[in-house]
């Protein structure tokens, strides 16, 4: 007999390509098919069949206070009670700016949009706008969204399906972008070398997290930083995971170090699409309609959007404590790996478990893991009600709402496997 999930999934693959609207959904690296879910409150999911499951995957990252978090539900309701998209200026949207800016007090100026891919995007012409230069440098692994230029050597979902470049973009779109390896000073240096005065931006993950997590080595960042400067070249973090998690003030501040641009999506949103790209004054000065760098759209400071991304940022800026404690709660679980014997990377509130015995520091390490082990122990912790995201190639979030009994019952389900 079919699961109420399995009937729903076949329906979908009728008029959905894959029956997913995202392809690391399908669950295809793990050999199974879709939990549909019905809805979800706290640090639990419930799937249409009945199923509760703890939730790791918190929406990819957004639900860092638990899922209908009242306080921006409530504000949600009641914004879409006055319209729910002007296309026109709203005072909100200056509110939401203003909390990115309290973030990162050393940029200027934020450009509101709707997704992650959109705000890498956007950034990357800017970069090239403000510096006249073409080419951009990204790590094999790292995942920057689905514009043409950025799917190379890609994560997440191109990483799972193993398929690191995407058909459908002509060579031409990402012949200006050059690849170096995460973690490796070496790599880097020889781009810079070879293409001297040429390179608009480096981006990066400054914690990978869609290739697994696997946190950048002591000094790595930093050097980064010097490369950039030294070379008249934009850095440009993309904190499109690692922003208000690592810190109120994401990887910046988590580090100590200062880029040039930030990428923002996921928690800034509240749950809702809106992402954002921020930068110094004098950068910003070049997007338009103040400077000839084109970025535009209907949604962009949606009002609904714009409320939840408030709320939850201003939850988050009241309780700073609230790093410590889905820190602290990560770490319960690292331990419990490790003593599983399983490899683990973790930074603050982002982990991941690694099938694999070696260390995992960068792409090549990534590419070792077991993903027929990985997908055993998905099937394992989700008969255990434990939802963890279905690729050795994601993250797990913890979120304020995870609870003690969700530790203990998501240690047992580790130790069990
Ligand atoms: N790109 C997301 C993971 N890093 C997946 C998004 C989704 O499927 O919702």
């Amino acid at each position: 007999m079919s699961t109420k999930s399995e009937t729903l999934f076949n329906d979908a693959v009728q008029c959905i390509p894959g029956g997913v609207n995202s392809p690391v959904r399908a669950f295809r690296a793990v050999k199974r098919t879709p939990v549909f879910i019905d809805h979800a409150k706290g640090s639990h999911i419930y799937d249409v069949d009945g199923n509760e499951y703890v939730d790791y995957v918190c929406s990819w990252g957004p639900m860092i206070l638990g899922h209908a978090y009242p306080s921006v539900v409530d504000a949600v309701k009641a914004a879409c009670d006055n319209g729910l998209s002007y296309g026109a200026p709203t005072s909100k949207e200056t509110v939401l700016a203003n909390l990115i800016l309290e973030a990162v007090p050393f940029m200027g100026k934020v450009r509101l949009v709707n997704s992650g891919t959109e705000a890498v995007m956007s950034a990357i012409r800017v970069a090239r706008g403000y510096t006249k230069r073409d080419k951009i440098v990204k790590f094999r692994g790292n995942y920057h969204g689905h514009s043409d230029g950025l799917l190379v050597t890609a994560g997440s979902g191109l990483l799972t399906e193993s398929n690191p470049d995407s058909a459908g973009v002509p060579k031409g779109y990402t012949a200006t972008t050059l690849l170096a390896d995460y973690n490796d000073v070496a790599s880097v240096e020889a781009l810079f070398n070879a293409n001297k005065g040429e390179i608009a931006a480096v981006i990066v993950e400054p914690v990978s997290a869609n290739m697994g997590v696997v946190p950048p080595k002591e000094g790595f960042l930093e050097f980064l930083r010097r490369i950039t400067k030294d070379n008249g070249t934009l850095l440009i973090f993309d904190e499109v995971i690692t922003g208000f998690r690592l810190a109120y003030g994401g990887a910046s501040e988590y580090f100590g170090i200062q880029p040039d641009m930030i990428t923002f999506g996921k928690i800034v949103g509240g749950g809702m699409p809106l992402a954002a790209y921020v930068g110094t004054d004098e950068i910003m000065e070049v997007v338009a309609p103040v400077g000839d760098v084109y970025q535009a759209g209907t949604l962009s400071g949606n009002p609904i959007a714009v409320t939840a991304g408030i709320e939850q940022l201003k939850a988050l800026k009241a309780d700073k404590d609230i790093y410590i404690r889905i820190s602290e709660f990560a770490s319960r679980l690292e331990q419990a790996y490790l003593e599983k014997g399983i490899t683990v990377n973790r930074v603050g509130s982002l982990l991941s478990p690694f099938f694999t015995e070696a260390n995992v520091n960068g792409y090549d390490d990534v590419l070792k893991c077991d993903t027929e082990k990985f997908a055993e122990y998905f099937k394992h912790m989700l008969d255990m009600g434990i939802y963890v995201a279905p690729s050795q190639f994601e993250a797990m979030f913890i979120s304020d709402a995870h609870t003690k009994a969700d530790l203990e019952k998501t240690i047992e389900a580790i130790k069990s496997f």
